[in-house]
C-alpha cells in the first residue's frame, strides 16, 4: 500500500447479480445518459474515509474486526438520479436496519478517527452511471434483486491508466 491510500468500506455485490444489473442498465439507458460504471466496480458504500494513512486505516481496520453485527438481506428494488453530483443509482425502497446500523457505526468510527463524514443523510445506493448531469428518463424499477449480505469490505481505490479501480483489501463477516 502507498503511504497514503483512498479507501472506503462497502458491501460486495456477487458476479452474478452485477452482470444483470449491468444488462438492465444497458436495456435501459442511452449511451449519453452518462458514464457507465464497469461491472467489476459496482458495490455500495458504507462509508467513504478519503485519502488517509496507513496508521490510520489499521486503527480502522482493527475497529472494523471487532465489528459483531447479524447478516441481513438487501432488496434492490428502486432507481434514482442525484442531478448535481451526476449519479444514477440502484438502491433499496427500504432499507435493512442491520444495513443503517453497520453503515452508521463504520461512519462512526471513521469520524472519530479524523475522516470527514458528509452531513447528508446515508443512502444505500450501489453508483449505476457517473457524469449524468442532466436529467434521465428514469426506467420503471421492473427488478427485484435480494442479496444476503454475509461479510463488509474494505476497497482501496485506484487511479491507473485514466480509470479508477477498486480493490478490496480486506473482509469481514458479518455473524450468520
Ligand atoms: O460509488 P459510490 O457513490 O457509492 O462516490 C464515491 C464512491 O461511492 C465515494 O466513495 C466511493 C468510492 O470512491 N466518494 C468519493 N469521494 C467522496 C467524498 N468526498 C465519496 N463519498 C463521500 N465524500
Amino acid at each position: 500500500m502507498n503511504p497514503t491510500s483512498r479507501l472506503f468500506f462497502a458491501l460486495s455485490i456477487p458476479d452474478d447479480i452485477r452482470q444483470q444489473m449491468i444488462r438492465w442498465r444497458a436495456e435501459h439507458f442511452l449511451p449519453e445518459a452518462g458514464r457507465p460504471v464497469a461491472a467489476a466496480s459496482l458495490h455500495l458504500t458504507l462509508a467513504f474515509l478519503g485519502e488517509i494513512s496507513e496508521r490510520k486505516c489499521q486503527t480502522l481496520r482493527d475497529l472494523a474486526s471487532r465489528i459483531r453485527q447479524p447478516a441481513f438481506t438487501v432488496t434492490i428494488n428502486d432507481t434514482g438520479q442525484w442531478p448535481r453530483s451526476g449519479i444514477v443509482w440502484l438502491g433499496c425502497r427500504q432499507a435493512p436496519r442491520g444495513l443503517l446500523q453497520l453503515a452508521e457505526l463504520l461512519r462512526s468510527q471513521a469520524a472519530h478517527s479524523g475522516c470527514h463524514q458528509s452531513r447528508q443523510p446515508f443512502h444505500p445506493h450501489i453508483t449505476l452511471l457517473r457524469g449524468a448531469t442532466r436529467p434521465v428518463a428514469l426506467p420503471a424499477e421492473t427488478f427485484s434483486w435480494t442479496i444476503p449480505m454475509t461479510h463488509f469490505s474494505l476497497y482501496e481505490s485506484l487511479y491507473e491508466n485514466g480509470h479508477t479501480r477498486y480493490q478490496s483489501l480486506s473482509s469481514w463477516s458479518l455473524t450468520s
